[in-house]
């Protein structure tokens, strides 16, 4: 298969993560030392001290409900999602509405590796080495009008394909939103690859939001339309179950799930005898994100 990415990552793919490591490692060093700056140099800073997640425990151990409900289901069955051609339909309030081919938005992106933290609302938690370009590219792209305050998301729907989609567990298909400073924001990305492999099916390919400050359910996977809008778009957990998900959805440990706690996290891949960790707020990038929420109650936006 042609490789997708706009870097030749060709040499990553076929690289033990081990040595793939020490090459990332040496990469970020030397944009250090070019005085790289801006928010993805802060993050890959802050990430460098991060320890990824090994390639196996990222994709299969999954939440992806259109492929089924247990956390293997998504590695077994999401092969079956045709991914090309794939495209993704940006409209709305924007200047340039248009059906968008994936190899086409890839051609004009520039593909970054952004090590995150990422904390699931059960609280379990991983650190991903994810691919991707920044969101605002992409929406500035499509040129967002100036009304424009929410971006909403929405996953392809194939139940042909999605063996998950029969049961009426959420509302389908799976939909998602972000208010427009934080889809601006430069820590979101779209994520289309994994250690510099393309990124697989069960997690969201061949693009998914990746929102390291939110709660995993707000990092919509195989999206297939973005639109622009000046209302706050509805959102699948929240249309499920309003009580316990909110539209906002930041980490934060403070902040109880109402049938759990959410101040600590156990870490996929730690081993059974792995003492929790303390849950940081906005999952660690409050430095970069707190702002956006300046004057609003967390407890009352959750
Ligand atoms: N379309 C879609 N996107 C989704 C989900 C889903 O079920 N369907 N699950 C969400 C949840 S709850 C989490 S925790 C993350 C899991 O991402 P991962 O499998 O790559 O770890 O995807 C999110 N995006
Ligand atoms: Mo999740």
């Amino acid at each position: 298969m042609a490789n997708r990415w706009k870097n030749d990552l060709s040499e990553m793919a076929v690289t033990p993560e081990h040595i793939y490591m020490n090459r990332r490692q040496w990469i970020a060093g030397a944009a250090a030392g070019l005085g790289l700056a801006g928010m993805g140099g802060a993050a890959r800073a802050e990430g460098d001290a991060l320890e990824p997640n090994d390639w196996d425990d990222i994709t299969s151990y999954n939440n992806y409900y259109e492929f089924g409900t247990g956390k293997d289901d998504p590695a077994r069955y999401a092969d079956r999602l045709t991914t090309q051609p794939w495209t993704v339909t940006i409209d709305g309030m924007v200047d340039r509405p248009a059906d968008f081919a994936f190899e086409d938005i890839m051609a004009k992106m520039t593909i970054e590796e952004r090590l995150y933290r990422f904390r699931c609302v059960e609280a379990w938690s991983m650190v991903v080495p994810w691919n991707g370009f920044e969101l605002a590219d992409l929406l500035n792209m499509a040129g967002v009008q100036s009304g424009a305050k929410y971006v909403a998301f929405e996953t392809a729907l194939r139940p042909d394909e999605m063996p998950g989609v029969q049961f009426p567990v959420l509302d389908w298909p799976y939909v998602e939103g972000l208010r427009l400073d934080e889809a601006m924001h430069p820590l979101t990305i779209m994520a289309t690859g994994i250690y510099g492999r393309d990124i697989p099916n069960q997690n969201g390919a061949p693009l998914r939001l990746v929102v390291p400050w939110k709660y995993g359910f707000k990092s919509i996977k195989s999206i297939v339309r973005i639109t622009l809008t000046d209302e706050e778009p509805p959102t699948s957990w929240n249309k499920a179950n309003p009580r316990e998900y909110g539209f906002y959805s930041n980490v934060n440990p403070t902040v109880d799930h109402p049938r759990w706690s959410q101040a600590t996290e156990r870490q996929i891949g730690g081993g059974l005898f792995a003492p929790r960790i303390p849950t940081q707020m906005f999952n660690g990038y409050e430095a970069e994100v707190a702002s956006l929420y300046d004057g609003m109650d967390l407890t009352k936006n959750f």
